[in-house]
């Protein structure tokens, strides 16, 4: 799908117009991958629009750029602000938005640490990344050959540009396959997460997902699935899950902010069947968090009109 072109995109401090905001080809990180991003959604709500989870989102992406000697010229603050005030220029009731923190024009070479690091914040019109009918029916997902970092190549901590090459290779195995979603194990052989989002399985009543261990991101939609189980008293572990688990599941779904909470059909053609009651308390909690219908999670909504 073409992107949706937004007015404003934020750039080292200023907002420029959409056309306008481009690089160099030698900007160093189009060569070598290194540089940090975020997902972050802003819903529409009876008080016009709100990030969700924004504070938690430009957290990450100092965490991840700590991790890789990215030296950010902004503070939490700044960036949390910015963010705020690209989703109010550009006028948005709902969007995506992509900040990212990259190495600039000016060096090459595998060094990275005397390069300059620009950061962007742009955000546009993203509907449900895995499809409506995924949302509602769930997606069939195939395990990929392709594994999830070892935590000593890639950091999987680290939402780094070049690591979407692992999941880009998973993606496309997948589609090509005629699934809708790839799920990796780590290099151990234990289940990580999907592409783009951090899995969970149902049995016996309560939640299981992977832990950060076999590879996973530590997902901001995770940590809410997490609260929204416990306030419904569903209980909620962290533990390896072998393929095989998967296979026999009561019910299974993912979650990320791009994907939001999707429940899964399928996996390497082992029916788990329509989406079951735990998931649809989970998605339903999710819905309302996100649009400020719930009071006790107020905090996680950023009105960008306040
Ligand atoms: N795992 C991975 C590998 C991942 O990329 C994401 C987010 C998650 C888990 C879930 O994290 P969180 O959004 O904090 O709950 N992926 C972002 C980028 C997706 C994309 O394809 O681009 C996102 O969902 O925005």
């Amino acid at each position: 799908m073409p992107l949706e072109k937004a007015d404003k995109i934020w750039m080292n401090g200023e907002l420029v117009n959409w056309d306008d905001a481009t690089v160099h080809v030698l900007t160093h990180t189009l060569h070598y991958g290194n540089g940090v991003f975020e997902g972050i959604r802003a819903y529409e709500t009876d008080k016009g629009a709100a990030i969700f989870q924004l504070r938690p989102h430009i957290e990450r992406l100092f965490q991840s750029a700590k991790i890789l000697f990215i030296d950010i010229p902004w503070t939490i603050d700044q960036l949390v602000d910015a963010t705020l005030e690209t989703v109010r220029v550009n006028g948005f009731s709902s969007c995506y938005i992509r900040p990212l923190a990259y190495l600039g024009y000016g060096e090459m070479g595998l060094n990275p640490l005397p390069c300059t690091v620009d950061v962007s914040i742009a955000c546009w019109p993203w509907g449900s990344y895995l499809g409506d009918d995924g949302v509602k029916n769930g997606v069939r997902m195939m395990i990929s050959s392709w594994q999830r970092h070892d935590p000593n190549a890639m950091p999987p901590a680290a939402k780094g540009c070049g690591h979407y090459i692992n999941s880009q290779m998973a993606k496309v195995q997948a589609i090509k396959a005629g699934y809708d979603e790839a799920i990796l194990l780590s290099p151990q052989g234990y289940v990580s997460e999907c592409t783009g989002e951090n899995l969970f399985v149902v049995r016996d009543g309560g939640i299981v997902t992977p832990p950060t261990s076999a590879g996973a991101l530590e997902g901001i939609t995770q940590k809410t699935v997490r609260r929204i189980a416990e306030d419904l008293g569903i209980p909620y572990t962290q533990g390896n899950i072998l393929r095989s688990d998967l296979y026999i599941a009561d019910e299974a779904f993912v979650s990320g902010t791009a994907a939001e909470v999707v429940p899964i059909r399928s996996v390497d053609d082992r029916e788990i069947g329509d989406p079951g009651p735990i998931t649809q308390a989970i998605q339903e909690g999710y819905f309302a968090a996100v649009r400020g219908q719930s009071p006790q999670y107020s905090s996680w909504n950023d009105y960008v009109n306040a």
